[in-house]
């Protein structure tokens, strides 16, 4: 076994720091740390946290590892904190490493961040590739923050256990659940910032977007209907009863078989990721710019179809790949 997977299984955090690092990059190394590592995972419970920017996702998160560490102290808690490349979010990103030092410090929690990219289909490779290595290393919980763009909330579905959707009263016109696929996605609803005046018609206009996605509830414990909290994710109040909440979710998931059904889920979103990426890579391999450019080229005054192009690009590609 490598030194650098011995290391990470005896709970050495800069061998983790450093794995995590590798496998981020892509690396050969990263690789076969992961390789390595990959029959001790399958423990972990990852939680996935999103919701609108700002609405209060890493002060509850914050919270959650707080609670969860006092809870049991034997319990190692990781977060993964997935940084959005936008601009103007740079300043709350900051924040966030600021407030999350003092639970940094210790010793059962792990924290990382991690750059999206804005790569499409990146967030969910990368943070699954990561989430493993935390797995194996035998984190108990993985909290992965994300801020909910449209296409990360899907991803984050094909990555957690439970998602956590964090919703705020004043954060534009209309809650941010309206968005599409938003609801089918959530676990557990938590009503941020209660604290503000306009909460009440926040969780009306929750509760009825819930109703709509789960018309006739069934009271046999079969269908599990996302329970809407209210918390202050600034002074803890409420965040108890999301901890239970996320426990309540697991014994429900091993209750009925969808546990294993999600871990499956996931490990074939990651199989099917990393199959497109390499599709991806060895495509760019064989096919030289300049011949992509004249395809493109074809494309742009309507002589090629978008379809008969990949055809020819394959083409080409595969007499390369032969050769
Ligand atoms: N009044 C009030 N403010 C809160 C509450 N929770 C968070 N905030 C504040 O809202 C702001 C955003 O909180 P964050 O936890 O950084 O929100 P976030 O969702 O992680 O933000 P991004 O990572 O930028 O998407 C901060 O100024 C917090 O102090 C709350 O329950 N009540
Ligand atoms: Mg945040």
């Amino acid at each position: 076994m490598p030194e650098l997977v011995q290391a990470i299984l005896q709970g050495d955090r800069r061998a983790l720091a450093r794995s995590i690092t590798l496998v981020e990059n892509d690396t050969a190394q990263g690789q076969q740390t992961l390789d390595a590592l990959f029959p001790k995972t399958g423990k972990a419970h990852v939680v996935g946290i999103t919701g609108a920017s700002g609405a209060g996702k890493s002060s509850l998160v914050n919270c959650l590892v707080d609670i969860l560490i006092q809870q049991d102290p034997k319990l190692q808690v990781a977060v993964i904190a997935v940084d959005p490349t936008s601009p103007f979010s740079g300043g709350s990103v900051l924040g966030d490493r600021i407030r999350m030092r003092a639970i940094a410090e210790n010793p059962n929690v792990f924290i990382r961040s991690m750059a999206s990219r804005g790569a499409l289909g990146g967030l969910a490779h990368n943070t699954q590739a990561v989430s493993l290595v935390l797995d194996a290393a035998g984190y108990d919980f993985i909290l992965v923050e994300t801020v909910g763009a449209g296409q990360s909330e899907v991803e984050i579905a094909s990555l957690a256990h439970s998602v956590l959707v964090v919703e705020a009263p004043g954060l534009g016109d209309d809650i941010q659940a309206a968005k599409a696929g938003i609801m089918e996605i959530a676990d557990i609803l938590v009503l941020n910032k209660a604290d503000k005046a306009d909460v009440d018609a926040a969780e009306m206009a929750l509760r009825s977007m819930l109703a709509m996605g789960y018309p006739s509830t069934k009271t046999d414990g079969s269908v599990w209907v996302p329970p809407i909290l209210r918390t202050v994710a600034t002074d803890g109040k409420g965040v108890a009863e999301v901890v239970n909440a996320i426990q309540a979710h697991a014994e429900f998931l091993h209750s009925t078989g969808t546990w294993q059904q999600r871990d499956q889920t996931r490990l074939r979103a990651f199989l099917h990721g990393l199959l497109e990426r390499k599709r991806n890579q060895e495509w760019q391999q064989f096919i030289q710019k300049e011949e992509f450019k004249q395809v493109l080229k074809k494309i742009y005054i309507h002589e090629l179809s978008p379809y008969a192009a990949v055809e020819q690009l394959q083409s080409i590609s595969f007499l390369k790949n032969s050769h």
